[in-house]
């Protein structure tokens, strides 16, 4: 049975708009993206002295297992040239897997619902436009609850530019 997944994408080195939507053709391989949040300039978190970056949230029908499309995610992020320096630092593509169905797993490798995302608003921002109603099923509160609880800060600005986007 397909799952339907949400995932964050995240881009602040290079042609940030492109490199996402290079990133959602790709995506392509791996399932049906089925909804594209706008995209999002967002002020850097958790490591600061970085570039702003260009986030957006993505629906997908998939009927990989966590681990397949973990593995696909890293060969599309390995072929789109990120490269491993520092640690939460700048990346030319970030692909996060945040929801898998109402699925949760606690592994070495991988651990769903993402465990930060609750905490940032470039996360729940983009996601609360394609997912308001979703569930998350560990706090067991929607995505629009998670997003409003947010205590403020971490400016997101989201582009107006249709164009900006597919
Ligand atoms: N990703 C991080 C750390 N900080 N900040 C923003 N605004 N957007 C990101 O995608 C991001 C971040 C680690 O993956
Ligand atoms: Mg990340
Ligand atoms: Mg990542």
């Amino acid at each position: 049975m397909p799952k339907l997944v949400y995932l964050s994408l995240g881009s602040n080195v290079g042609d940030r708009a492109s490199q996402l939507r290079d990133a959602l053709a790709r995506l392509g391989v791996t399932g049906r993206v089925v909804a594209v949040s706008s995209f999002y300039e967002t002020e850097p978190v958790e490591f600061t002295p970085q570039p702003w970056f260009l986030n957006c949230a993505v629906a997908l029908e998939t009927s990989k297992t966590p681990q397949q499309l973990m593995s696909a995610i890293l060969g599309i992020e390995e072929e789109m040239g990120r490269r491993r320096v520092q640690k939460k630092g700048p990346r030319s593509i970030d692909i996060d897997i945040l929801l898998f169905g109402d699925t949760i797993i606690g592994s070495k490798e991988i651990t769903i619902p993402h465990p930060a995302m609750h905490q940032r608003r470039f996360v729940l921002e983009p996601l609360a436009e394609i997912a308001p109603e979703v569930f998350h099923p560990v706090f067991k509160k929607t995505i629009r609850e998670l997003r409003d609880a947010l205590p403020e800060g971490q400016a997101v600005r989201k582009l107006s530019n249709p164009e900006a986007r597919i």
